[in-house]
């Protein structure tokens, strides 16, 4: 006898399929194969400095901040992952923004975490937010917590630049809450805050029995743990690393590492869905290892390379580059590296579904 097709026997009767439609249902075995495709498998990739540079030298010349057409309105240059078509990664954006002297990228807010780190900043490059003014200098990394105002002007005499790290495709694409953004009615917000103040209220001591800077306004009023606007300077977070190299052992997989915490909880993550740490890689290279978060990468500063699967991808200072998730990788520092490290792991850790291992050589 001839075998029979295994779909065949799944053959549904057209009165069944009718039914099925007129309410709009449709049997598993039909719809599983859907799930799953919305992107390809995210790629390794990277981007090196120079062409970045280029690119975002070229779009300054090309258009100021004022032209730009109604949405986030930031003239920024962004990495795209070949799998996805808008960001770096299905969760974590990356962009690389610029605002030219006496340019203001203007004030806005929305639902997605967002944070800055400095990659070309001056003492009067400023990022306000909430109702603070925040000096971006080299290196520095300041957050913009959800639905906190947020400009940036440029009172200095060179442009700034520097690396923005959003939620973007989490929040937009994921979630699909697009409606969450608004526009300030001012360009720049109304300066309200001494310089220093957010960073003041978070110490030893603390405002008692409420936050500093009052309730977060508007959908996010009561959220657990925020984030809030914070200023981490470079030169107190690499003394701590060095502190740590002359005093510790580094982590395997990721040398001596510093996460940046949320200075309300003193814990990682620094926002719920995203988590960075600070890493100084100078002893050789760090042992294998994989994970279904995904990593991106900032390099600070030094040269090397970082094996994914088998493939080297090499940088040098300022290169952005992004590792899958469950790809195997290692660094190999040159000689010694400074690395920005982000991961999406708190949102696996949230749904319990994180899961690391070393390969079984
Ligand atoms: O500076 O507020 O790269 O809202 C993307 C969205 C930067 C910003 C981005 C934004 C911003």
């Amino acid at each position: 006898m001839a075998q029979q097709d295994p779909e065949e026997l799944l053959e549904l009767s057209s009165e069944t399929r009718t039914i099925l439609e007129e309410q709009r249902l449709r049997p598993l075995w039909e719809v599983e194969d859907d799930f799953g495709n919305v992107f390809d498998d995210l790629e390794a990739d990277i981007w090196k400095w120079d062409e970045i540079q280029s690119a975002i030298d070229h779009i300054e010349e090309d258009v100021p901040i004022a032209d730009l057409p109604p949405g986030f309105q930031r003239r920024v240059a962004v990495p795209i992952n070949a799998s996805i078509g808008n960001a770096i990664s299905n969760t974590i954006y990356v962009g690389i923004q610029t605002v030219s002297p006496g340019e203001t990228a203007p004030s806005h807010r929305h639902g997605a975490n967002a944070l800055r780190f400095t990659i070309d900043g001056a003492e009067e490059m400023k990022t306000v937010v909430a109702g603070e003014e925040f000096p971006m200098k080299d290196n520095d990394l300041i957050t913009t917590p959800q639905w906190e105002w947020h400009d940036h002007v440029n009172d200095s005499d060179e442009t700034a630049a520097w690396l923005d790290v959003l939620d973007l495709p989490l929040v937009l694409d994921s979630l699909n809450a697009s409606n969450v953004f608004e526009n300030h009615e001012l360009e720049r917000q109304p300066v309200t805050k001494t310089q220093g103040y957010w960073d003041s209220q978070y110490g030893r001591g603390r405002p008692t029995g409420e936050r500093p800077g009052g309730d977060i306004p508007g959908p996010f009023e009561g959220i657990r743990e925020p984030t809030p606007p914070y200023r981490f300077g470079w030169d107190e977070m690499l003394e701590s690393l060095r502190q740590r190299a002359d005093n510790d052992d580094p982590d395997p997989h990721d040398g001596y590492s510093l996460s940046y915490v949320n200075p309300a909880t003193g814990n990682d993550p620094l926002f719920p869905t995203m988590s960075f740490r600070a890493q100084l890689l100078n002893e050789g290279p760090t042992d294998p290892h994989f994970h279904n978060a995904t990593e991106v990468f900032f390099v600070i500063d030094g040269e090397g390379a970082t094996h994914v699967d088998g493939e080297a991808l090499e940088w040098g200072k300022w290169d952005i580059f992004v590792v899958p998730p469950d790809a195997t990788h290692h660094h190999e520092p040159d000689d010694e590296a400074t690395l920005l490290g982000m991961s999406d792991r708190p949102v696996y850790e949230a749904f319990n579904f994180y899961a690391e291992a070393e390969p079984s050589s």
